[in-house]
C-alpha cells in the first residue's frame, strides 16, 4: 500500500500573457503534467500549479499596443492559455494569475516580511533595462550594447527605487546549494549559478514609478513591486500563503533555462529573507529550435501547439515533447522529426503491436484474453518480455523521478520492440499446440496492459485506449501504479477493438 500522506509539489513557470502560447510554455507544462500523473498513481497527494504572470511593463506595452486595458488584454491571452492546457490533456489542479487577490495578498506578505526583516531598503537606480527579459544589466554585462540573453535594445532607466539586500546572501546561497546537491539541476546548471554568485552579488531593485501596472508596494503606492518579485511569489501564494500553508516548500519548480537566475538566486534569497523554506528541487530544461534556427516572431516560425496538437494529436505531440530530446539539452523541432517519430515508434511499433494482438485474440480465442496455462516449452523471448517487465518498476520510477523522459520511454520501447519480434518469431497463427498458444496471447495481453499503465502519464489518452482495448473498465488514473504494473493481471476480459490508435502519416 502507498502512503497517503505522501505528498508532491510541482509547478510550471507562470507565463507572460503578452505573448501566445508556443511549443515552449507547451514542453514545460506537458514535463509537469507527466511529473504530476506520475506521482498521483504512485499515491501522493499532488498539486500541480500552473497559471500566468500578468503585470510589468512588457504587458502593459502589449496591452496598450493592442488598443486595451492591461486586465482585458490579459483576460483574452490566459483563454488561450487555458484553453491550450485543456486540449494537451494537462491535469493542473491550480492555476494562477498574478492579477488575483489571493496572489496580490501573498506577493505583499512577502514584501512586507522582507522589510520588516531589515532587506528591503528605498534607494536610487540608474541602470540599463531589458524589457523583454524585464532584467536589470551593468554597462559591463551587455553585448555590443544590446542584452546579452535576448540580443534586444536596452533602456537607461534612472528611477527611485527600492532594493532588496541581494548582496547580504551570497555566501548563505553557495552554502545551501553545495549542502544540497540536488537543489539546482541539471550540474551544468548549477555551475552556471555557482560562479554567477562567486562574482559577486548586488542589491537588486524590486519596484518601479516608471509604469503603474504592477501590485503596489505597501505604504508607498507611487511604486509598483518588480515583476519577477510579484511573479516568483505565486509559487506560495497556490500553497495557501499566508495562510495555511498546505504544501511549501516545493518539490519541483521546472524552469526553461532562460530564467535559472530569478529562481535559484533571487527566489531562494527572498525566501531566506522571509525565513521560509527553499524549494526542494530546480530543474532547468533546454531550449528548443525548429528546423536548426532560433523560434522568433519575427522569423515567423514559432510552432503553435495548438495547430500541431490538432493536425498530429495530442499524444503524438505530447510523445514527441518528451521522447525526441534528453530533459536539460537543447533540442530541434522539425516536422519531419515528428513524423517520424509516429510513424516509427507510434504506429509501426505500439499501435502495430496493439491491433496484432488484438486480431489475434478475437481470432484464436473469440475475443476473450485467454489464461496463462504453466507450459514448460515457453518461447525463451516470452520469458525475456515478462522478464523485463517485471525488473522495469524501479528503473521507471527512478527514471522519471530523475525527469529522464526520454530513457524511460526508450526502455519501454525495448520491450514493444521485443514484443513484436515475438509475435513474429512464435507465429502464434502457425501454432498447433493450445496451450503454448494461449501463453502467447497472454503474454502479449498482459504486457500490452502493463505498459498503458507506464505509458499513461506520457499519453493519458492513447493509455486509455488500450486498456480499454484489452477490455478492462474505468480507465487508468486514480489506479495504484505498483499494483498495476505487476505481472499477473486477471484473464477472461473481452477485447474491444478500435480505429487504429496511432494512424501513419502518409
Ligand atoms: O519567463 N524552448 O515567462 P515566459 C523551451 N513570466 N522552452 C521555452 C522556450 C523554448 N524555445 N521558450 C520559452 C517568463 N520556453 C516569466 C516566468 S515564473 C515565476 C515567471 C518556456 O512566458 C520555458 O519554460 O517568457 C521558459 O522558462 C518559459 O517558457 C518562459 O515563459
Amino acid at each position: 500500500m502507498t502512503d497517503a500522506l505522501k505528498t508532491f509539489y510541482v509547478t510550471t513557470p507562470i507565463y507572460y500573457v503578452n505573448d501566445v502560447p508556443h511549443i515552449g510554455h507547451a514542453y514545460t507544462t506537458v514535463a509537469a503534467d507527466c511529473v504530476a500523473r506520475f506521482r498521483r498513481l504512485k499515491g501522493y497527494k499532488v498539486l500541480f500549479l500552473t497559471g500566468t504572470d500578468e503585470h510589468g511593463q512588457k504587458v502593459q506595452k502589449a496591452a496598450a499596443a493592442a488598443g486595451l486595458e492591461p486586465v482585458e488584454f490579459a483576460d483574452k491571452v490566459v483563454k488561450r492559455f487555458q484553453d491550450l492546457w485543456k486540449d494537451l490533456r494537462i491535469s493542473n489542479d491550480d492555476f494562477l494569475r498574478t492579477t488575483q487577490p489571493r496572489h496580490i495578498a501573498s506577493a505583499t506578505t512577502l514584501w512586507e516580511t522582507v522589510k520588516k526583516n531589515g532587506d528591503i531598503y528605498k534607494g536610487e537606480y540608474e541602470d540599463w533595462y531589458c524589457t523583454p527579459c524585464e532584467n536589470f544589466l551593468t554597462e559591463t554585462q551587455l553585448k555590443d550594447g544590446k542584452c546579452p540573453d535576448c540580443g534586444r535594445p536596452v533602456e537607461r532607466l534612472k528611477e527611485e527605487s527600492y532594493f532588496f539586500r541581494l548582496s547580504k546572501y551570497g555566501e548563505a546561497l553557495l552554502r545551501h546549494i553545495s549542502e544540497n546537491p540536488g537543489f539546482i539541476q541539471p550540474e551544468n546548471r548549477k555551475n552556471e549559478v555557482v560562479n554567477f554568485i562567486k562574482e559577486g552579488l548586488r542589491d537588486l531593485s524590486v519596484s518601479r514609478t516608471s509604469f503603474s501596472w504592477g501590485i503596489p508596494v505597501p505604504g508607498d503606492s507611487r511604486h509598483v513591486m518588480y515583476v519577477w518579485f510579484d511573479a516568483l511569489s505565486n509559487y506560495l501564494t497556490a500553497a495557501g500563503y499566508p495562510g495555511h500553508n498546505r504544501m511549501w516548500p516545493a518539490d519541483l519548480h521546472l524552469i526553461g533555462k532562460d530564467i535559472l537566475r530569478f529562481h535559484t538566486v533571487y527566489w531562494p534569497a527572498f525566501l531566506m529573507s522571509a525565513g521560509l523554506p527553499l524549494p526542494k528541487r530546480v530543474f532547468a530544461h533546454g531550449w528548443w529550435t525548429v528546423d536548426g534556427n532560433k523560434m522568433s516572431k519575427s522569423k515567423g516560425n514559432v510552432v503553435d501547439p495548438v495547430a500541431t496538437a490538432r493536425k498530429y494529436g495530442v499524444d503524438q505531440f505530447r510523445y514527441f515533447l518528451l521522447r525526441e530530446v534528453p530533459f536539460g539539452l537543447d533540442g530541434d523541432f522539425s516536422i519531419k522529426a515528428l513524423e517520424g517519430r509516429i510513424n516509427g515508434d507510434l504506429a509501426n511499433d505500439l499501435g502495430n503491436l496493439l491491433s496484432r494482438t488484438l486480431s489475434m485474440i478475437e481470432k484464436y480465442r473469440s475475443g476473450v484474453v485467454p489464461p496463462e496455462i504453466n507450459a514448460k516449452d515457453r518461447v525463451d523471448l516470452e520469458k525475456d518480455i515478462k522478464g523485463l517487465l517485471e525488473t522495469l518498476p524501479k528503473d521507471y520510477s527512478d527514471l522519471i523521478g530523475g525527469l529522464e523522459f526520454h530513457q524511460a520511454l526508450n526502455q519501454l520501447w525495448v520491450i514493444i520492440r521485443k514484443m513484436n519480434a515475438f509475435v513474429d518469431k512464435a507465429s502464434p497463427w502457425k501454432e498447433k499446440d493450445e496451450e503454448t498458444l494461449s501463453n502467447v496471447l497472454y503474454t502479449l495481453a498482459e504486457g500490452l496492459r502493463i505498459i498503458a499503465v507506464y505509458l499513461f502519464p506520457f499519453m493519458p489518452d492513447s493509455s486509455d485506449r488500450i486498456w480499454e482495448g484489452l477490455g478492462m473498465e474505468g480507465g487508468i488514473a486514480g489506479r495504484d501504479f505498483d499494483k498495476e504494473v505487476a505481472w499477473g493481471g486477471k484473464p477472461g476480459a473481452k477485447i474491444k477493438k478500435g480505429p487504429p490508435l496511432f494512424p501513419r502519416i502518409v
